[in-house]
């Protein structure tokens, strides 16, 4: 049986031309920086993003760590949404690793944080207090429906840091998800923060791999908080291989993926006992609900497992699909089908 997995777009398997890179890949030990193929990455990921310089690391959540380990210091104090994904799965190695001090602003439906909270949130000059050093965003925000937050937003939340002498951490684990939403340059997005982290192992297909951005300096430090983790790499041209083919390829094709899962979400609403927004589906994320009396949660999930489909339940009664390069318009088709067959039962 063909499976259809909509639990995340990180299971993406590479594409045949990026198995083809990586097994071509000119290489060399990086952490004496001279791996040639993660140089370019680098200096591609840097060029795409409208920043200085980059870095090459394994995950979301260990760019997400080194960025907020190279701005702030212990005892430092940092503003996020409470829904964001740093503050939520991320085994809260800000506060475990770095003693930096999370303040949670609560995040609104569509993934943003209000500026007159925020504002309220940011430590006066008093010695009984942490020091607000950092202002954390996320775009695409998982949590809140997978929302693109608007470039007048980023350049409202990077105006209010600056006037407050803040920095601004982006989590654009999905920021080219965000740019095709918007339709606009990804440097629009990431103009506004002085570090950017996205992801090439989500929409972008790639099978392993992160990279942080921001100037020269900063990525100078964020190498020496890299090594402390741990996350020095030797040969790890063969991951940016792939790395640079998912930028080369893979980009262009994420609103085929955002329009299978507003064909999904559009479907979803017809199906009674099922609940769902479909407006709120901009990017390639769908969260619904199951309000069914008859049917309870597990046994949708176990109905939809036994046809070959797989979504995550993330609540008692809250569930969530995401479209990628492994999912077609067939796929969402037989998984709307099958869910139509199982709310009739
Ligand atoms: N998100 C994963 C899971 O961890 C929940 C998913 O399936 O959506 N930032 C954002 C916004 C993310 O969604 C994720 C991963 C990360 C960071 C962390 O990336 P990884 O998994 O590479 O550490």
């Amino acid at each position: 049986m063909e499976t259809i997995d909509l639990r995340s777009d990180t299971v993406t398997l590479p594409t045949p031309t990026m198995r083809e890179a990586i097994s071509n890949a000119e290489l060399g030990d990086d952490v004496f920086g001279e791996d040639p193929t993660t140089i370019r990455l680098e200096k591609m990921a840097a060029e795409r993003m409208g920043k200085e310089a980059a870095m090459l690391v394994v995950s979301g959540t260990m760019g997400n760590l080194v960025c907020v380990l190279t701005h702030c210091r212990r005892g430092d104090e940092v503003i996020l949404g409470d829904r964001s994904h740093t503050f939520l799965y991320e085994a809260g190695g800000m506060s475990a690793v770095g003693g930096i001090h999370p303040h949670t602003i609560v995040n609104q439906p569509d993934g943003t944080m209000q500026l007159e909270e925020i504002e309220a949130a940011i430590r006066g000059d008093n010695v009984h207090f942490p020091r607000t050093r950092l202002i954390c965003m996320e775009n695409t925000h998982n949590r809140c429906s997978g929302s693109a937050l608007s470039v007048d937003y980023m350049k409202d939340v990077a105006g209010l840091a600056k006037q407050r002498n803040l920095l601004v951490h982006l989590d654009g684990a999905r920021i080219f998800n965000a740019a095709a939403a918007l339709q606009v340059d990804v440097k629009e997005l990431t103009c506004y923060a002085d570090s950017v982290s996205f992801c090439l192992s989500k929409g972008l297909s790639a099978p392993v791999g992160s990279v942080i951005c921001g100037t020269k300096w900063f990525i100078a430090e964020a190498r020496r908080n890299r090594k402390v983790l741990g996350g020095g790499m030797r040969q790890c041209g063969i991951i940016a291989a792939a790395g640079i083919t998912a930028l080369n390829e893979m980009v262009d094709r994420i609103a085929d993926d955002h329009a299978n899962a507003q064909r999904l979400a559009q479907g979803i609403a017809r199906i009674p006992g099922l609940s769902i927004e479909p407006e709120m589906v901009q990017t390639n994320i769908v969260y619904f609900d199951i309000v069914s009396r008859e049917i309870k949660a597990g046994e949708l999930l176990n109905q939809l497992g036994n046809k070959g489909i797989k979504i995550l339940l993330l609540g008692p009664s809250r569930f969530r699909a995401v479209t990628h390069y492994g999912i077609n318009v067939e796929d969402i088709d037989f998984t709307l089908e099958a869910l139509g067959e199982i709310m009739k039962l």
